[in-house]
Parts: structure tokens; C-alpha cells; sequence
């Protein structure tokens, strides 16, 4: 198999969470370090566009997504696996709350607190990619008394699920399901540290932390980005692996260079590499014409109702994307969620 590179920086949540997957699998990788904001001219080569951390690179093959690169990860190298004990359901559901509840009140009050330590392009950047106004920094003080109260909640919760004899979040193994709400709770003791005491009052989250924390990373060493830029253009395109079992029961999120690429695939949020497309955070043109080329499904509806289109008008997209999608959808009369009419 051609080298395993991640695409990351080292304070990244999600990409400490793919850490501790080659940490469980025993196994040797190069490390590609991406700028925080944008531009990342040496990534967005490889995704299309995409500029989320991480994303995996196996010869020219590029895995976008966490839960996609886990499960690449298990195909490839099933022992020991990320799913132990039957089946992913459990996996699913923890890594999506962890991921889209809890992850809300850990990235508020994280940079909050620590906003002195954070460059104010930083926050200009994701309130870019969310399609947000930028907060003052009074308004970021403001909010985190609100964040806090609801951590302490969450965090309660997590304190009971570990109130048995478990060692891990679902028995005595651990799995994807823990890499998914640890990042989450790693990424409090982040930056200053501003937000680490937040963990205290919590022994069992503690102990276990500890446990996942030895698990340690792997074997890692680094590789400079026109390096793994190279090794992209030098290599043979694998096709994709599609369906099995596991995927379905999860979602799939793939994109790779040129043919093969899975443009259905759907991530923990029912959204396709489509929906991706015309969010703040990419927004080519191009990469969104490409995907219908390759037959991306313009009508695909996510986990909340909403097409790529409805999307596009949400963040108000450039007229050159809506103009894209809605030839995509080849009606004069297009119907979004709502049933309004949009006449073209
Ligand atoms: N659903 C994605 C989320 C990844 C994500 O949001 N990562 C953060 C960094 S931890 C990010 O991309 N931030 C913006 C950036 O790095 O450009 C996944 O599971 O990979």
C-alpha cells in the first residue's frame, strides 16, 4: 500500500482524533502540515477545493472527512478494528452528538477563552466558512458564560456514560465512538489552556482520557506538502471501494483526483460532496460544475431537507453557483423545500 499522509496541523481536534486511529492500528505515516485559515494552496490542489482538516492522501487517493478516512483506515487495515463488537450503530450516534452537539459549546468556549492566543484573521476565517458576520471580541466574552453552563451539562453526561466498570465509551474496547467525543474534550485543553480546568470535577473523564491518550499516534514523520503534492501526481488512481455493510450504515464521504471519485457518498449529515461544494468554505464553480459532470445528484436532499441549491441561497452564493445548479436541475419551474417556485 502507498504511504499513509495526513493532512493536518497539530492543534486540530479532528485530526487528533485520525491520530489515534493510526495510534490503535500500530502504523507508520507522513505528516503534511496545512495552514489554520485559508489559503491552503498546497491542499486545495488535491480536494477540489475542500479546505477542512484533516484529509488523508493514499498515493491519489484523497479521503475528506473523518468518519471517511476511519473507515478507509478499517478497509485497509482491519486489525484492530475501529468497529469492534458488531456493527457501527453505537458509533454513529455517539460521534454525532459528540460532533454536532457537543462540539458547539467545546469550539465557543475553547476560543473564547483563549482568544488572546488566537489571531483575529482566525476568527474572520470561520465565520467565512460558516457564512457568519464576525464577532467583536466583546461579543465572544459575551457568550461564554451561556457555553459554559452548557459544557458542564454535557460533560455530565459524559461522566455517567463512563459510570460503570467500562474502560471505554461502549465496554473494554476502545473504538471509533471514543476517538470521536475525545477530540472533542482534548480540544479544552487546547491552546493556552484557558479551558482545561472545565475537566476538572469530572475523575472518570479524566481516567479515561488518560487511557485514550496512551494510545499514542502511531509511527509519524513528516513530509513537506510539494512532496505529497508529487507523490498525488505521480501516482495510479485506485478506484474507490463502494458500498459494504459498514459504509451504508455510516455514510460515505470520498473525493479523489480526476475519475473515480464517489459523488454520492454522503457524509454523517446525509450531505454529498455537492452540498460541500457550494458552502462558504469552498465555492468554486468549477469544482461544483465537476461534480454534476461526474454526475453528482443536484436534487440530494440532506439529514434537514436541504439540496445543494437551497444551500447555495442560504449563504447567498455566487450567482456563477446558483446559475450552475439550477441548469443542474433542468426544470423552468424548480421546486426548493419550501415549494416556492424559483423561475429562472
Ligand atoms: N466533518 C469534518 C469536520 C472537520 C473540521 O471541521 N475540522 C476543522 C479543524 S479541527 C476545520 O476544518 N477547520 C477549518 C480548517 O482547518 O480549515 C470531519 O469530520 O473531518
Amino acid at each position: 500500500m502507498a504511504e499513509l499522509i495526513l493532512h493536518h496541523y497539530d492543534i486540530s481536534p479532528y485530526a487528533e482524533k485520525i491520530r489515534l486511529c493510526f495510534g490503535l492500528k500500530g502504523l507508520a505515516w507522513r505528516s503534511v502540515i496545512v495552514p489554520m485559515v485559508l489559503p491552503k494552496p498546497n491542499l486545495t490542489p488535491l480536494t477540489g477545493g475542500f479546505r477542512r482538516t484533516p484529509v488523508l492522501q493514499i498515493g491519489a487517493d484523497i479521503y475528506c472527512d473523518t468518519l471517511r478516512i476511519a473507515l478507509e483506515l478499517d478497509r485497509r487495515c482491519p486489525e484492530p478494528s475501529l468497529l469492534p463488537e458488531g456493527g457501527s450503530g453505537f458509533d454513529g450516534i455517539l460521534a454525532t452528538w459528540a460532533e454536532r452537539v457537543l462540539m458547539w459549546p467545546t469550539a465557543r468556549y475553547v476560543t473564547g477563552m483563549n482568544r488572546d492566543a488566537l489571531s483575529e484573521s482566525f476568527f474572520r476565517d470561520r465565520s467565512a466558512m460558516r457564512g457568519h458576520p464576525t464577532p467583536t471580541m466583546e461579543q465572544v466574552a459575551a457568550g461564554l458564560p451561556h457555553q459554559e453552563g452548557q459544557l458542564h451539562l454535557m460533560l455530565g453526561w459524559v461522566e455517567d456514560l463512563l459510570g460503570d466498570e467500562r474502560l471505554y465509551a461502549a465496554g473494554r474496547m476502545p473504538r471509533l465512538a471514543d476517538f470521536a467525543l475525545y477530540q472533542r474534550l482534548w480540544w479544552l485543553r487546547a491552546l493556552d489552556g484557558k479551558a482545561a480546568h472545565s475537566l476538572a470535577g469530572y475523575p472518570r473523564i479524566r481516567d479515561w482520557m488518560a487511557r485514550i491518550a496512551a494510545i499514542g499516534h502511531g509511527e509519524r514523520s513528516e513530509l513537506t506538502p510539494q512532496d505529497a503534492l508529487r507523490i498525488a501526481t505521480d501516482a495510479r488512481i485506485d478506484a474507490p471501494a463502494r458500498g459494504g455493510e459498514t459504509q451504508r450504515e455510516l455514510g460515505r464521504h470520498h473525493a479523489s483526483r480526476g475519475d473515480g471519485a464517489d459523488v454520492g457518498a454522503r457524509n454523517e449529515g446525509g450531505q454529498t460532496p455537492l452540498h460541500e461544494a457550494v458552502a462558504p468554505s469552498s465555492g468554486e464553480p468549477g469544482v461544483v460544475k465537476a461534480l454534476i459532470r461526474a454526475g453528482a445528484d443536484a436534487r440530494a436532499r440532506d439529514a434537514g431537507e436541504e439540496t445543494p441549491l437551497d444551500k447555495a441561497k442560504r449563504f447567498a452564493r455566487a450567482p456563477a453557483i446558483l446559475k450552475v445548479l439550477w441548469d443542474a436541475m433542468a426544470s423552468p419551474a424548480v421546486r426548493d423545500k419550501t415549494g416556492e417556485g424559483d423561475e429562472q
